[in-house]
C-alpha cells in the first residue's frame, strides 16, 4: 500500500490537490488509458499515456505543475526550469511563472547559422537547471534535453516527471548523474485506480506484468567528466561535450544514427575515398581497409569495367566490415533530372549507396528531387557547403544558404561536405575532404589539411582521405595511421572543449 497521506501535498500558495484526485482526474480525461495499444516501437502495451490532453484543462495544468514543483523540492536547488519539448513545455511555463524561476527552452531544431542556439533564454555557465517531463519510460527524452543543456555549460542534477513508468528510466538517468523525481509511478496509479474500483484486477496484473517485462537496461554510453562525480555542483561547471555515441542517440535519421554509432564502436572517423579505376581494386581496398573506416566513398563513374555485380559485392563488404557507402556523385541539376540520375542509368545509385551528395547551387528543388527517390529507401544526403579546392566559389553566404536548405530538409539531409563546422547542432555530420598527414596541395588545386586541423581545430566530424591511402605503399598501414590520427584528434577535442 502506498501512503496516500504522505502523497498529499501541503496547501498554501500554489497548493496542489492530493494524489488520488490528480490520478482520478487524469484517468477521467483519458490522459491515462488501459486497453490494447500499439506503441511507436510496435510493442503492444496494456497502458497508454496521452498527457498532451492536459493543456485543455487549465485547472489541471496548474495542479499538475504544482505537483511537479513540490516533487522537485526534494532535490538540489536550481536556478531555472526547462521542459522537454513538447508536452512538458507548458508545464515548465506554469512552474516558472508560479514560482518565479526563469525558464529555458530547448529547441528541437536549431535555426541560425554559426552561433546557432539550441537553448533559448538567458543563462550563464554553471547555472543549475531543473528538467521537467510529463512521462519517463527509458529516460532518453530527458537525457536529450540534459545533453543539450550541458553542452551550453548548464548543469543538470535533477529532473522531475509526472509519471515514472518504472521501466528503467530512473536508473538510466542515475548513471548519467541525474536524479529523477516523480509525482507518481505507474504502480501508484494502478493502486489508486484499483482502490477506487476503476480498474479490474486482471488489468492491473497485466499492466504490472507488462512493465516488468519491458524494462530498459541502463546504458552508460555518455562519458562522464570528473566534475560529474558528486561534489559541490553549484560551483562546478560541467561542459559536457557530446561524444559520437551521444550524438547517435540524438539523431533521428537512421543513417546518421548508424554512422555515429559505427564511429564510436569502431573508433574511427575515417572515410576512405576509394578513387581507383577497376572493380577488382575497389573491392580489394574495401576489404582490406574496411575494418578501419566508417564510410567508403566511391566515384563509381571512374570504374572502367563497371558491372552491376560490383556494387552487389561492395554492399556485402559494407555489411561485413560495418561501413556506409557514399557515392560522391555531386548532383547539380534541376530536381527532375537528378531524380533520374539518382535512380536509373547504368549505375542505379539509389539502389546501393547509403549516402549521396549534392550541390546547393540549383536551389531546394535538387533536394526535393533526390528526396523523392531516396527517402523511401532510407537513404541520406550531404549538401556541399564548402570545397577543398583552391579558388572555389562555395564560401561565406553560400555555405550559410546551404545550411538553411539543409534545415528545411532534415528528414533527408544529414550533414555537409565542408571545410569547417557550420552549425553547433549535434545532429549535423560535418565531413571534410582534402586531408593528408601533412599540409600541402596537389598540382590541380587540391589543398590538404591535417586530421588534427580538421577534427580538433575546425571541429568537423569525419576526414575523407583518398590518395593519402590509395597511393601509399601499404594502404592498410596508411589507413591505420589516418584512423589513429583522426580519432586521437577527436579525443583531444573532447578534452579541450
Ligand atoms: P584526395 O586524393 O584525398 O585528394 O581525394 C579527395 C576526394 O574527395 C576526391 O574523391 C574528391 O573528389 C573529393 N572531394 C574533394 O577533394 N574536395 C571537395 O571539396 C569535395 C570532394 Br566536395
Amino acid at each position: 500500500m502506498i501512503d496516500i497521506e504522505a502523497a498529499c501535498l501541503p496547501v498554501g500558495m500554489g497548493s496542489a490537490t492530493n494524489l488520488n484526485d490528480l490520478v482520478l482526474k487524469l484517468f477521467e480525461i483519458g490522459a491515462v488509458k488501459f486497453g490494447n495499444f500499439t506503441l511507436k516501437s510496435g510493442i503492444q502495451s496494456p497502458v497508454y499515456f496521452d498527457l498532451r490532453v492536459i493543456i485543455s484543462y487549465p485547472d489541471l495544468m496548474i495542479d499538475v505543475s504544482e505537483h511537479l514543483y513540490q516533487a522537485s523540492k526534494t532535490g538540489s536547488t536550481y536556478q531555472s526550469v526547462c521542459g522537454v519539448p513538447y508536452t512538458a513545455l507548458p508545464l515548465a511555463t506554469c512552474i516558472s511563472t508560479a514560482h518565479k524561476f526563469p525558464m529555458l527552452i530547448r529547441r528541437k531544431e536549431a535555426k541560425d547559422y554559426g552561433t546557432k542556439k539550441i537553448i533559448e533564454g538567458h543563462y550563464k555557465p554553471g547555472d543549475v537547471c531543473l528538467v521537467v517531463e510529463d512521462v519517463v519510460t527509458s529516460g532518453s527524452s530527458v537525457l536529450e534535453t540534459v545533453l543539450s543543456l550541458q553542452q551550453e555549460e548548464i548543469n543538470v542534477t535533477d529532473a522531475v516527471v509526472l509519471v515514472d513508468r518504472e521501466q528503467g528510466g530512473k536508473d538510466m538517468l542515475k548513471t548519467k548523474g541525474i536524479k529523477l523525481h516523480s509525482v507518481c509511478t505507474i504502480t501508484q496509479i494502478l493502486e489508486v485506480l484499483g482502490n477506487m474500483g476503476k480498474l479490474e484486477q486482471d488489468v492491473i496484473n497485466r499492466t504490472k506484468q507488462f512493465i516488468h517485462d519491458n524494462r530498459f537496461n541502463p546504458n552508460g554510453n555518455v562519458k562522464r567528466s570528473p566534475e560529474d562525480e558528486g561534489g559541490d555542483r553549484s560551483i562546478k561547471r560541467v561542459k559536457r561535450v557530446l561524444t559520437y555515441g551521444d550524438r547517435a542517440k540524438l539523431c533521428s535519421h537512421s543513417v546518421a544514427k548508424f554512422l555515429f554509432t559505427t564511429m564510436e564502436d569502431k573508433q574511427t572517423n575515417l572515410a576512405l575515398s576509394a578513387d581507383v579505376t577497376t572493380g577488382a581494386e575497389l573491392l580489394r581496398l574495401a576489404d582490406a581497409v574496411g575494418p578501419h573506416i566508417c564510410i567508403l566513398k566511391t566515384h563509381i563513374d571512374i570504374i572502367s569495367d563497371f558491372k552491376p555485380d560490383l556494387v552487389h559485392d561492395l554492399s556485402h563488404l559494407a555489411e561485413k566490415h560495418g561501413f556506409l557507402i557514399f557515392e560522391d556523385r555531386k548532383f547539380a541539376d534541376i530536381g527532375n533530372t537528378v531524380k533520374h540520375q539518382y535512380s536509373s542509368g547504368v549505375y542505379r545509385i539509389s539502389d546501393w549507396s547509403h549516402i549521396i551528395n549534392a550541390h546547393a547551387l540549383p536551389g531546394p528543388g535538387i533536394v526535393q528531387g533526390l528526396k523523392e527517390v531516396g527517402l523511401v529507401k532510407d537513404r541520406a544526403c550531404l549538401l556541399i557547403a564548402e570545397m577543398s579546392s583552391k579558388g572555389n566559389l562555395a564560401t561565406g553566404d553560400y555555405a550559410k544558404a546551404t545550411l538553411k536548405m539543409a534545415e528545411e530538409h532534415d528528414d533527408f539531409v544529414i550533414g555537409f561536405i565542408t571545410q569547417s563546422k557550420l552549425s553547433n547542432d549535434p545532429n549535423w555530420v560535418h565531413i571534410t575532404p582534402g586531408v593528408k598527414l601533412t599540409r600541402g596541395k596537389d598540382s590541380l588545386g587540391q589543398q590538404y589539411l591535417t586530421p588534427r586541423e580538421v577534427i580538433c581545430d575546425k571541429e568537423c566530424d569525419i576526414i575523407i582521405v583518398g590518395r593519402g591511402i590509395t597511393e601509399a605503399e601499404d594502404s592498410v598501414v596508411a589507413a591505420k595511421a589516418f584512423q589513429e590520427a583522426g580519432y586521437n584528434a577527436y579525443l583531444e577535442r573532447m578534452q579541450k572543449t
